[in-house]
């Protein structure tokens, strides 16, 4: 029997209710203790009452009660709607820890819930991205997460690569038919073939469902005096940065957010990159570096289209990165409007802007259609997919069904571990580590 988990489901802090959560076989008897009334443990029930301690009025609350499997967590739960005063809530967690209850670690109720088949552990992660989304966009995708979209989606593949399964029973049972080998070797080509493009198109959606979840992290790099820490105040939109016309102003690396179409842009204007014999200016350009390293797209700057020396080293550090390259400094200059221009001292960036959006791709469809977005997701489809590759080459090159089997049933169990039916709670163990407590 699992013990019962008691946690303040709303912040620590001063607020005019709140929710102190309860789940565990034994949660009607422990609350029992110190609830004024008779909890009916037989169904759901909403009461008013006091929380005492013995003859004390601890304070006076709305108890409701869940009768399991009709809870979130699937278990017998109890919610107390209390004043929010952190005095009143640690006494009340106070009396259920003195009657038997223990405090939740962080995602247990969700663990819980997950443990109970109330949810799987797509719709379990998108829990906590609910949680976090930054923005209505995100949260909207979290939300299709949770009712159940997402999973759907895997099941067609789930469906297919059972049905692969059967057919490599089928062969184990009757191996002397050699032309029913070779039907079956058929289907496996067709089958894996069918998925291979569907894996492939659930993984181009999922990657734009990641920028709308998760936001894109992008670094603006130049040498010094181009304008980065002027065009990352112009898309803020406030004096973030420093600017002026000392070279090596900008020495750490500065961060900023903002939202462009419901997308989080984590921006990071770096230090000027050029060859420098001051100390600290040398360790800001190495963070620039190791951030222009990390971005998802680069902003390259430049103040004139006849690059320089150090504007051509810039170009070659970003050679392998999604970059675009802007002319800053559009007033002074008379630039072929061909090309991406910014005045961001006259907060001119529409350009930049929209070519940023122009980058990202994304059209309606990926705001409004579920898609399978977390890294853990993303990662397993990616493999599933190599697996299947390597399935139908062999499969091809007239490798055995019973060769092949090995690995078919090796992508049936990463489907199943997409929605954790595999019961790979190391997995689970490693996801819910991430949620707050009384999540
Ligand atoms: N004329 C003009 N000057 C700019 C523009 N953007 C930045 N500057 C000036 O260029 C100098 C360096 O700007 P700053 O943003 O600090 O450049 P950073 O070193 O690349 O971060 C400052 O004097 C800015 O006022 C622009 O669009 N037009
Ligand atoms: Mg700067």
């Amino acid at each position: 029997m699992l013990e019962t988990i008691v946690a303040l489901a709303t912040p620590p802090i001063r607020s005019a209710l709140a929710i102190i959560r309860f789940s565990g076989e034994n949660c009607f008897e422990i609350v029992s203790h110190f609830f004024s009334k008779q909890i009916n443990i037989t169904k759901s029930t909403i009461m008013h009452g006091f929380v005492v301690d013995g003859d004390a009025k601890i304070d006076e609350v709305v108890l409701l009660a869940y009768k399991g499997p009709r809870s979130f967590t699937g278990e017998d739960s109890v919610e107390i709607i209390c004043h929010g005063s952190p005095v009143i809530f640690n006494q009340i967690i106070e009396l259920a820890l003195k009657n038997g209850a223990r405090l939740a670690t962080g995602g247990e109720y969700t663990s819980r819930a997950f443990m109970n088949n109330k949810l799987d552990l797509i719709q379990a992660e998108s829990i906590n991205d609910l949680i976090n989304a930054e923005t209505k966009e995100a949260k909207n995708i979290a939300l299709m997460s949770l009712d159940g979209s997402t999973s759907k989606l895997i099941s067609p593949i789930k469906e297919d690569i059972g049905y692969l399964l059967s057919l490599i029973e089928v062969n184990i049972d009757y191996p002397e038919y050699e032309d029913l080998e070779e039907a079956n070797i058929e289907k496996i080509k067709e089958i894996t073939n069918k998925n291979i493009k569907y894996i492939t198109s659930l993984i181009a959606n999922g990657s734009k469902g990641r920028i709308i979840r998760d936001g894109i992290n992008i670094a603006i790099v130049g040498k010094p005096n181009v304008g980065k820490s002027s065009i990352l105040n112009a898309l803020l939109n406030e004096d973030k940065a420093i600017v002026s016309s000392y070279k090596g102003t900008t020495r750490d690396v500065v961060e900023g957010k903002f939202v462009l179409n419901g997308i989080l842009i984590n921006l990071y204007d770096t230090a000027g990159i050029r060859e420098s014999n001051d100390y600290v200016e040398g360790i800001g350009i190495t963070k620039s570096i190791d951030k222009l390293n990390k971005a998802d797209i680069v902003i390259a700057v430049f103040d004139s289209m006849d690059l320089d020396e150090e504007d051509k080293k810039i170009l070659d550090l970003v050679k392998n990165k999604d970059v675009i390259i802007v002319y800053n400094k559009s007033d002074i200059n008379d630039y072929n409007s061909d090309y991406i221009v910014t005045s961001a001292i006259n907060k001119d960036v529409e350009s930049l802007k929209q070519a940023i959006l122009k980058k990202l791709n994304l059209n309606n469809e990926n705001y409004i259609n579920p898609s399978i977005s977390s890294t853990r997701e993303l990662g397993i489809l990616k493999n599933i997919k190599e697996m299947m590759v390597k399935v139908l080459n062999d499969a091809s090159n007239g490798v055995s069904i019973d060769l092949l089997s090995a690995d078919i049933k090796d992508i049936y169990l990463s489907i199943l571990s997409l929605t954790g039916e595999d019961h790979d709670f190391d997995i689970a163990k490693e996801i819910f580590s991430r949620f707050c407590v009384g999540k």
